[in-house]
């Protein structure tokens, strides 16, 4: 019997099966976000803020941005801009703050700081009523009718996609150059759905690293798939609590390969662009090593033993990278209740952080 059919379901995987719908809210939200674009543009420093999956969906919202040489854009988690980052926030300033909850408590004061140095605040949120209203000039509320688990999935698609989509319509407003995000983001939602029919599929995956013994996973990936594959690992080690690390793609060479020869599988995100040449010689290097490889990809390798689950070729590499969550969150449920593990009950967690 399958993983998929064993085993009683949680609201976990309910939630990912919603992301097609939750993703529509932004074709909703694009109104906003122009009216938004046209007071934003005049800012010099940008700054994208949240803790959590929140911090990586800050991270994937600010690659537009963090691209252009005209701004400057960085992203940083709510703590750290508290801690070392205050001073250099000033009226220039536009701070985009990332919650799904609006209440944890490091964003809150984040951007409580950010306010009394002058900043411009943008919040995004699925919250409509919640702290960061009080600390916010705009919100942007994507109405995705509730996430049920603890663990972030179809609000993190839609946070990041809802803050890139945002960045590229700053970045083509001010700098004039096309960004396909924009026009992407309302094909995402029917390109959701085509990757949720491999569920089967990436079940019978887990479940093959379960049978092998496979109780440590590193996740690579390069650019746009960065904060995707760092978001990869945090859902295994939220729901199955073994070790993972998400790296920069070609970083796994200088030390992590040293793990080669124990038991443990990488899982790539990587999609054709300039760079292929370096991707194929090290997805081929670490194939002919034996080394357990999962490839969420648009690119066919013919390598001897890599799991790939393909990705449609057409379409920019940020609307890819941020589509290829979807298999690893799917990955990570399946792996946890093989393991016996409860995705709704992680140890030790509650849905938002409310001291620090
Ligand atoms: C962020 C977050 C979640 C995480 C955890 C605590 O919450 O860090 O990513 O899963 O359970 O909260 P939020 O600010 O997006 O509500």
């Amino acid at each position: 019997m399958s993983l998929r059919e064993e085993k009683q379901e949680y609201d976990m995987i309910r939630d990912i099966r919603e992301t097609p719908a939750a993703l529509r809210s932004i074709t909703r939200a694009l109104n906003r976000m122009n009216e938004l674009a046209d007071l934003a543009h005049k800012f010099k420093k940008i700054f994208f803020i949240g803790c959590g999956s929140s911090y990586y969906a800050a991270l994937f919202g600010s690659w537009p941005l963090a691209k252009s040489s005209k701004v400057l854009a960085y992203a940083l988690p709510s703590s750290e801009l508290i801690f070392h980052f205050a001073d250099i926030i000033d009226s220039n300033s536009l701070v985009v703050g990332i919650s799904r909850s609006g209440r944890t408590a490091e964003t809150i004061a984040a951007l409580n700081i950010c306010r009394k140095k002058g900043a411009y605040i943008i919040g995004f949120s699925i919250e409509e009523e919640s702290s960061m209203l009080d600390v916010v000039d705009d919100l942007v509320v994507l109405d995705i009718g509730g996430e049920r688990s603890i663990i972030m999935t179809k609000s993190f698609s839609t946070l990041s996609l809802a803050t890139s989509v945002f960045s590229s319509i700053l970045n083509e407003r001010v700098f004039k150059e096309k960004q396909p995000l924009i026009e992407e983001s309302k094909v995402m939602p029917s390109l959701a759905e085509r990757l949720l029919k491999n569920e089967s599929m990436v079940a019978d995956i887990s479940k093959r690293l379960i049978d092998e013994n496979i109780e440590r996973f590193i996740f690579l990936g390069s650019g746009p798939s960065y904060p995707i594959v760092l978001e990869g690992a945090l859902k295994v080690k939220e729901t199955s609590y073994v070790a993972t690390e998400g790296l920069h793609l070609l970083e796994f060479r200088h030390g992590p390969m040293a793990m080669v020869g124990e038991k443990f599988s990488l899982v790539i995100s990587c999609f054709l662009n300039e760079n292929n040449v370096h991707l194929k010689n090290f997805i081929s290097e670490f194939a002919n090593k034996n080394v357990d490889m999962i490839l969420i990809t648009d690119t066919a390798f013919n390598g001897p033993k890599e799991t790939v689950i393909e990705m449609p070729i057409e379409y920019s590499g940020e609307c890819k990278a941020l589509l290829s969550i979807i298999p690893m969150q799917i990955l990570a449920y399946y792996y946890a209740v093989g393991k016996g593990r409860n995705p709704d009950k992680p140890r030790n967690l509650s849905r938002y952080v409310q001291r620090f």
